[in-house]
């Protein structure tokens, strides 16, 4: 099944030119994932086998655009160059894929290069959709009080709207559907009202957080922790309420009620939206790679395509029901890792991953909550206490710590998520 003729792959790959490569592994995205990986599999695959397709010049830290759009990071801190976040030992071609060929093994890129791969490695990440929302990109694009944090162009314009704010109605949005860190709503929301409070505006503010699902958060050990703090601090959570529609001229926001598709409007001096997200098309469209949400289908703890065993996907692009966070690819890049070697040996995939995934909830300035949990969405703590309440130190490590770790040893391939640790704190006693 597997292209071996590297003769032929030296030869297309030193006259590139011609439009054709071939190598063994070709991953398609340089984000967290793509990076943190492409840094393992240089031990074991050298150049011109290795290649990658990510069409940004910068890469970003995600996990600081909460903190840009509370005006506590810039975000012009929060990238670096491509070139330099990559592994010196892989093939980078600043490229993407325009079409997948999973029966040929090839892809197709956007310059019209066709790349032939023995492993494919798909690590895309999600597309953000302002467009599926009437009235959103205009918002975002020429209203000051529209942002949102899930952006490069619009989170610090949320910060810049409430330094103009000077009285009325706050309002967060949750979309309808899977998105990555679905806790990052919820901390724009919590962080901006305590700003409020510290400028001493917060009894000028109504807060609305508009879910449209039952809850606002889907694990029970941190939830409660979470409405005790909304209840306290006076926020409105209206559950079930999906915005389809901003009217930026007036300041409204259209909603409907999930159940009943009833619609009403409500007025904003500050709009924060979170977008409806999916794979990129290139994915989507290619409907024996996908799932019937468009998600690459692979097994949920293998990472293997469910019918293609030479194609592995992980990150936010695959539809393992894990919570889609930077440290969910730390968690799941080894486990890909040690698979792919398992396939180029001609053995079965043995390595599983357990669906961890973190996400540091800031509450507040100085504040954060750091939930961790399993596929089974029970906690998967680190530390040898409950971390269902808000703590100082949590908030240090993600303003500080983790985009330490992010950049210098995760990106190289070496953090693996907190195993290690969480196993020499609990002496031993955990999985
Ligand atoms: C983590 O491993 C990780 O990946 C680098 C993150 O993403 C940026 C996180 O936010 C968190 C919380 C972890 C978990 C790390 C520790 C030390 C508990």
């Amino acid at each position: 099944m597997f292209n071996t003729n590297s003769g032929i792959r030296f030869f297309s790959l030193y006259y590139g030119l011609l439009g054709n490569y071939s190598c063994k592994v070709l991953m398609v995205g340089g984000g967290t994932g793509g990076c943190c990986l492409a840094s393992k599999l240089t031990r074991i695959i050298k150049k011109p086998q290795l290649i990658l397709l990510e069409p940004s010049p910068d890469h970003f830290y995600q996990g600081w655009f909460t903190l840009c759009g509370a005006g506590i990071k810039r975000m012009k801190d929060t990238s670096k160059p491509t070139a330099e976040v990559l592994p010196k030992n892989v093939i980078w071609i600043q490229d993407e894929v325009t079409e997948f060929l999973p029966d040929k093994n090839a892809v197709v890129t956007c310059k019209g290069d066709e790349i032939e791969y023995d492993i494919l490695v798909i690590a895309v990440g999600l597309k953000l959709c302002f467009d599926k929302i009437k009235g959103l990109t205009d918002a975002l694009e020429h209203y000051y009080n529209v942002g949102s944090i899930y952006s490069k162009h619009y989170a610090e314009k949320t910060y810049h709207a409430l330094e103009k704010f000077r009285g009325g109605n706050l309002i967060f949005t949750f979309p309808h559907g899977l998105i990555k860190c679905a806790g990052a709503p919820l901390k724009i929301c919590l962080l901006m009202e305590d700003i409020l409070r510290i400028k001493g505006l917060r009894n000028k503010a109504n807060i609305f957080y508009n879910t449209p699902f039952p809850k606002i958060f889907a694990v029970k050990h941190y939830e409660g922790t979470l409405v005790n703090i909304c209840k306290k601090r006076e926020i409105n959570v209206n559950v079930l309420t999906k915005l389809i529609e901003v009217r930026p001229e007036r300041n409204e926001a259209v909603f409907t009620h999930v159940r009943t598709n009833a619609p009403f409007i409500q007025r904003y001096s500050i709009l924060h939206v979170t977008p409806p997200m999916q794979p990129p098309d290139a994915i989507t469209t290619c409907k024996s790679l996908v799932n019937k949400f468009g998600y690459v289908e692979v097994d949920k703890y293998t990472m293997q395509h469910v019918r293609y065993p030479n194609i592995f996907a992980f990150g936010d692009c695959s539809n393992t029901p894990n919570a889609k966070t930077a440290a969910a690819c730390a968690a799941q890049a080894p486990i890909v890792y040690k698979n792919i070697q398992s396939v180029l040996s001609g053995q079965k995939c043995k390595a599983r991953y357990n669906g961890y995934a973190s996400c540091p909830i800031v509450t507040g300035v100085g504040k954060c909550v750091l939930a961790e949990f399993d596929y089974s969405f029970c906690p998967l703590e680190t530390f040898p206490f409950s971390q269902n309440c808000e703590s100082k130190i949590m908030y240090f490590m993600k303003k500080e710590v983790i985009p330490f770790l992010y950049w210098n040893v995760m990106l190289k391939g070496f953090w693996n998520g907190p195993h290690f640790i969480r196993k020499l704190l609990h002496l031993g006693f955990s999985d």
